[in-house]
């Protein structure tokens, strides 16, 4: 998850990472090869010696195993793609029959960055696509589609580096992205394919601009930014790290600039309530809360004294959630950024105040807030009176408390705010208690509520002592109010959005700025879209000046209706704008007359389900649900909320990784033995040196030394990328779907590993087996398949509803993982039968085709069928063959029971007989006697009667 989350006070929101809706991590070592089949032998062949896994179904011997497992998918899978592509197979017409439910399943659009895909792209989208193929089959219209969010910085960063256009850069990754989407067999609506970077998009998002700031939602204001002043540029918040720029290593610091805001905090009341009726996940909706961060308290004003301690006509506002504790403040503290600091800062005071606000300028919101770091501050020298008892309180300036949260001032209650004590405590400064309760001690800071004491006085008439938190913060408000010292307020850690890059590569903002007045002016819809100006130089100004800027015949023009000089907007949108509203273009992406069309909104509004990583849950999810609500107040979309159904999959980390540590002398020290670990130089051992023993892993040449095993994020650093080409090429497409499906449940993070993908291997060629025989002694198979006509039998049909039955539930409730293991359950059984009857064998391959579609086209194809499967309908179990319908039936020799068995309800007389005979228990009985005669009562009984010279005595 993004650090973001860990911050006290929401900063303000240039702080955060742009979106781009991509996986992290997002790097791939290997510069891809150009996607198709490069290789024509047996890609699928891969001389393993690596071990078993859960799924190897049967106990194959390795030198059998590598000629099992093939099967033809490197012809199978691009033959079904351009059979696919060819034929439109996925398109959703625009004008579907809308009386047919529907089923709008997205994935977050990717960043197309030049690394090219990453194993974690494919979980998210083999999931939506199972979803959305299953849907199809069930008879609902289907929207899958995919696009690319393909703004943003690493494109104008090698642009600033080669000279190479980002919109060259941005066509060739998205060629490859497609590729690289098309050889995974996903079913998307190519036909809807769209990019944020294209003129046709865009204008409408500068159109959705111009809707918010023709309804004052859009403003601007002075914000502070990370200003480097060696490379003279604002840099991005993922380009500062530790106070110093990413590259260079220049320090950066926070500088006031004038930039565009959009006023979130408008719908923060709406954003809170509508969580509610989602279908999201607890925890991202928790997120959310917390990140609007809605409290409610109070405003107090406390009057600044002068030196001879009279009070002045000055005020400190300050916001405080405890309103109850307001006896205890025994000092204020105002942010180094207070408007009103140089008013009250003595002159003895000054310079060190100044020192400090240089100080702090340099750190950013985060930094400032961390609870474990260290308070800082300087007294102004300059006090204000407590407006509760009239005590002198000095006012210090700490950067703790900041300028953009609340009033940027607060009352200090050392008694009872942790932050708060741990500062008077080093500054030493006076600590009261004033709120009790049995939990609480004498002299530790106790931050919870209770009972008020210590707060009365008589010379202003406020006395809460003996109340509780609750009643007593009531009644100060209500004083407050009465008496002018203050008001009830309601805050929110949401701050409005910072909406401006001084970036290149991002939408122009639709705005003139008239010369003469400054004024700012829309540019008229009709002119929309405004295009990106070609540049050929896109460094730095150095003056922190747009890049844009140097488009110098673009950017002077004239207001069209008056026709004065005017000056374009050189600030671009932030990367996450694109991505706000690109759910809604896909229902009508080429629509020239409006963002989309009401009908067809009307239809597929709102998505169903959303699918993407969890460091989305908040921003995006938050930034998209307010432009849909200002949408849905002007009427261009029908539903309040733009994504119905959110799942974040798990993070896939690199393969498991063994570290092992050696003394100076070179000898390995086991990870048990030494408390210093990080003394001694850390090895990685190989997976084949390693082995379990017990709980732990050991080195195989000596089991005293114990190793630590750790899966990390893949990276490029630390060489555990898996590219997802290497593993289509080595195993299939279906192969690769079906291990990152099987690999755990949908939403935990898993680990890498190799194995597991061999496993899911071997099971698609025994499915393949099943239906087509067995290979032919080179290796080839044959035409057509081993089905047969005949009729199914009780069993063969139980089996095969047993695993619709799952199949469908697990699929439904996104537990892809046992989906999986039902169909093995039923390839187990079905290689015990000695026919594959038609009316098993293919609806199972309807069953698999969501998870595997190449291999169960082909399949499909081979029982006879002319065209896709992909609308044909999805098997549906019956739940007649779903009763358990075994009994047990006792057995009786003789007349005396000896035994039981287990029996289908309605099973013959020979199949009770046989079933006996080969019983444990029953088979010495029987073994080798003469039957004289079967007494069989169905449900009931069987009795064997032998004959009586063959009778055994057993002398117990
Ligand atoms: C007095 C007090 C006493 C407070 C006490 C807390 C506990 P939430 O709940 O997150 O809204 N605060 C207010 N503005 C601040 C700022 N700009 N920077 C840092 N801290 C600020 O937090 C509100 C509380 O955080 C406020 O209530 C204030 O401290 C502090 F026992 O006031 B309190």
């Amino acid at each position: 998850m993004s650090s973001h989350q860990i911050l006290q006070f929401r900063s303000d929101p240039f702080v955060v990472s742009p979106c781009c809706l991509r996986i992290c991590p997002k790097v791939s070592p290997k510069p891809s090869l150009p996607f198709q089949w490069r290789r024509s032998h047996h890609a699928g062949v891969r001389s393993s010696t690596k071990k078993k896994t859960q799924c190897n179904l049967k106990n194959e011997t390795p030198a059998t195993e590598t000629a099992k497992r093939v099967y033809p998918f490197h012809e199978i899978e691009p033959k079904w793609q351009r059979y696919w592509e060819d034929n439109r197979t996925f398109r959703t017409p625009d004008d579907v029959d809308t009386s047919k439910p529907k089923f709008y399943v997205l994935d977050m659009f990717p960043y197309p960055s030049g690394a090219g895909l990453h194993v974690g792209h494919p979980l998210g989208y083999t999931a939506t696509d199972i979803l959305a193929r299953l849907r199809r089959m069930q008879g609902y219209n289907v929207l899958h589609p995919m696009g690319w969010d393909a703004f943003g910085l690493p494109a104008e960063q090698y642009a600033i580096e080669t000279g190479t256009h980002p919109k060259t850069t941005t066509l060739k990754n998205i060629d490859r992205f497609r590729l690289q989407l098309k050889s995974l067999g996903f079913s998307y609506d190519w036909d809807r394919e769209l990019s944020t970077t294209e003129p046709d998009y865009y204008k409408w998002t500068q159109w959705i601009f111009l809707q918010l700031y023709k309804r004052g939602l859009a403003y601007q204001a002075e914000v502070p930014v990370n200003w480097c002043p060696a490379l003279g540029t604002v840099l991005a918040n993922e380009e500062v790290v530790d106070g110093v720029s990413e590259r260079g290593g220049h320090p950066v610091i926070r500088k006031p600039m004038r930039q565009w805001m959009l006023k979130i905090t408008a719908y923060a009341d709406r954003l809170l309530e509508d969580l509610d009726e989602l279908e999201w996940p607890e925890s991202i909706k928790e997120m959310q809360r917390n990140w609007i961060g809605r409290s409610e308290g109070a405003e107090l004003d406390f009057t600044v004294l002068d030196g001879e301690g009279q009070e002045t006509d000055k005020g400190i506002t300050v916001y405080t959630t405890r309103p109850d504790t307001l006896f205890g403040a025994t000092y204020m503290v105002v942010a180094p950024e207070h408007h009103l600091l140089s008013y009250f800062v003595t002159p003895e005071q000054k310079q060190q105040v100044e020192e400090y606000k240089d100080f702090a300028s340099r750190k950013s919101d985060l930094e400032r807030t961390e609870l474990q770091k260290e308070k800082t501050g300087v007294f102004t020298g300059c006090y204000a009176k407590n407006p509760a008892n009239g005590d002198a309180i000095p006012i210090w300036v700490a950067d703790y408390v900041l300028a953009s949260y609340g009033t940027g001032a607060i009352m200090a209650v050392p008694a009872h705010d942790t932050r708060d004590n741990e500062f008077a405590l080093k500054y030493n400064i006076p600590i009261k208690w004033v709120v009790r309760n049995e939990a609480s001690s004498s002299d530790e800071v106790y931050p919870g509520v209770g009972i008020i004491e210590n707060s009365s006085s008589v010379e202003t008439g406020l006395d809460i002592n003996q109340l509780s938190s609750k009643e007593a913060a009531l009644k100060v408000i209500e004083w407050a109010e009465r008496t002018g010292n203050g008001k009830k307020k309601v805050n929110y850690k949401l701050r409005d959005w910072l909406f401006a890059r001084q970036r290149y590569w991002g939408e122009p903002i639709p705005i003139l700025i008239l010369d003469e007045s400054g004024e700012t002016i829309a540019v008229s819809e009709s002119e929309l879209p405004l295009t990106l100006p070609e540049l050929n130089d896109f460094t730095p100004t150095g003056t922190g000046e747009p890049p844009l800027s140097k488009a110098v015949s673009w950017v002077n023009t004239v207001d069209p209706a008056t026709g004065k000089p005017a000056k374009r907007e050189t600030s671009t949108m932030p990367q996450w704008a694109g991505s706000c509203w690109y759910y809604l273009r896909f229902m009508d992406p080429k629509n020239p007359e409006a963002l989309v069309d009401k009908e067809k909104e009307k239809y597929w509004s709102p998505v169903d389900v959303y699918v993407g990583g969890a460091e989305h849950a908040v921003l995006h999810l938050l930034y998209s649900r307010f432009w849909h609500k200002v949408l849905y107040d002007i009427g261009v979309v029908s539903t309040k909320e733009p994504f119905k159904c959110v799942i974040n999959q798990g993070i896939i980390l690199g393969e498991v990784q063994y570290t092992a540590w050696k003394d100076q002398e070179g000898n390995y020290v086991s990870a048990d033995t030494e408390e210093r670990l990080n003394e001694y130089q850390q090895v990685t051992i190989p997976e084949d040196k390693v082995m379990k023993s017990g709980d732990h892993f050991v080195l195989k040449e000596d089991a005293s030394i114990r190793l630590i095993p750790r899966a990390y994020k893949m990276s490029k650093s630390r060489g555990n990328v898996v590219n997802p080409d290497d593993v289509v090429l080595e195993y299939g497409a279906d192969s690769l779907r079906l291990y990152e499906m099987f690999m755990g449940p949908f939403r935990d993070s898993k680990t890498w590993n190799t194995s597991g993908i061999e496993g899911v291997h071997r099971f698609l060629a025994r499915t393949w087996r099943l239906v087509i025989g067995s290979p032919q002694p080179d290796g080839s198979f044959k035409d057509g398949t081993v089905v047969t006509d005949d009729e199914p039998t009780l069993e063969q049909l139980r089996s095969l509803h047993k695993c619709i039955a799952k199949v469908t539930e697990e699929i439904e409730s996104t537990r892809f993982n046992t989906g999986i293991s039902g169909m093995m359950e039923f390839v187990n059984a079905a290689y015990k039968w000695n026919n594959q009857p038609r009316g098993i064998i293919e609806p199972f391959v309807l069953l698999l085709s969501p998870y595997a579609p190449h291999m169960a086209e082909e399949l499909w194809s081979r029982l006879g069928h002319s065209s896709s499967l992909a609308y044909e309908s999805f098997p549906k179990a019956n739940p007649d063959y779903l009763k358990e319908t075994t009994i047990v039936l006792p057995v009786q020799i003789n007349g005396k029971t000896r035994g039981t068995i287990e029996v289908e309800e309605g099973c013959s007389d020979d199949e009770a007989f046989s079933l006996a005979s080969q019983d444990k228990k029953l088979e010495k009985y029987l073994d080798g006697q003469s039957i004289k005669k079967r007494i069989y009562v169905p449900g009931k009984i069987l009795n064997v009667i032998l004959n009586k010279s063959n009778v055994k005595v057993t002398t117990k």
